[in-house]
């Protein structure tokens, strides 16, 4: 499990060409198409949890808060670091499903019946033998269904110096978006992680202190807007 630092920031067509000029190296294109999982009642991203399929793999994205119960950011932070996001990124499927049970579950306690307890859950999902149609059960006994996918076209770039990687994004729905991003194993400080960011946003010459909109805010205000309105009266957007 790692930490994801990330500040995402507005692109145009000169941004490759300022990414060079500082010294980033492209280090690949590629294209992906993304599915995003929540019960009907919007249960995981009102608590500004992530889940997703991307290529085949499961990802989930839990606020550092929820997930290690104390947040390194106490107190007044630069104004910068204050525009980077940090989410904990959890890879491995038992544990994504245990995490998911562990928000999805409360629900069921107030009186679904539909709801299996979670151990009923996970000991099925150890039997599914590994078939595709058998692993995706456990998303309907969790009442998940897809809210939103999109396919988005991301060119890599890294900047040594600083051991960050920047992401130029182009989602399909007509959207682009920059990020500039560091993945800070379990463990490590995420201090560092933000300095590079705030290093490499400078030399980009960044000057806007505003928060950018990430692809799904787009795409949820298009195509969901009662999901959207729901986030941004939680504060999760
Ligand atoms: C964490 C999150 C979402 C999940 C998607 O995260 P994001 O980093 O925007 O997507 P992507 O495709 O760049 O993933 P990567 O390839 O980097 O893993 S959707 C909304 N959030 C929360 C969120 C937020 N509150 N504010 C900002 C600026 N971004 C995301």
């Amino acid at each position: 499990m790692s930490v994801e630092v990330e500040r995402k920031f507005v692109c145009d067509a000169d941004t490759q060409k300022t990414l060079e000029g500082i010294g980033a190296v492209c280090v690949g294109q590629r294209q992906f198409h993304d599915q995003y999982f929540d019960t009907p009642d919007f249960q995981l991203t009102l608590s500004d949890m992530w889940l997703r399929k991307r290529k085949g793999c499961w990802e989930l994205k839990c606020p550092t808060t929820t997930v290690c119960g104390s947040e390194e950011t106490s107190g007044e932070q630069p104004k910068g670091e204050a525009l980077c996001t940090r989410y904990k990124e959890i890879t491995n499927l038992p544990e994504i499903q245990q995490r998911v049970k562990e928000v999805v579950k409360h629900n069921c306690e107030e009186g679904e019946s539909a709801c299996q307890p979670a151990e009923k859950v996970i000991e099925e999902e150890g039997k599914s033998g590994g078939s595709s149609q058998e692993d995706e059960s456990w998303l309907s006994r969790l009442n998940l269904t897809c809210f939103a996918e999109f396919t988005t076209l991301r060119c890599s770039f890294t900047l040594e110096e600083e051991g960050v990687q920047i992401d130029l994004d182009q989602a399909d729905f007509g959207y682009h978006v920059g990020e500039i991003e560091v993945l800070v194993p379990e463990g490590e400080e995420v201090q560092s992680a933000l300095e590079r960011i705030e290093r490499t946003a400078r030399k980009l010459g960044l000057t806007g202190d505003q928060r950018v909109q990430g692809k799904m805010n787009i795409y949820l205000q298009r195509n969901r807007p009662e999901h959207y309105a729901k986030l941004l009266s939680a504060h999760v957007l």
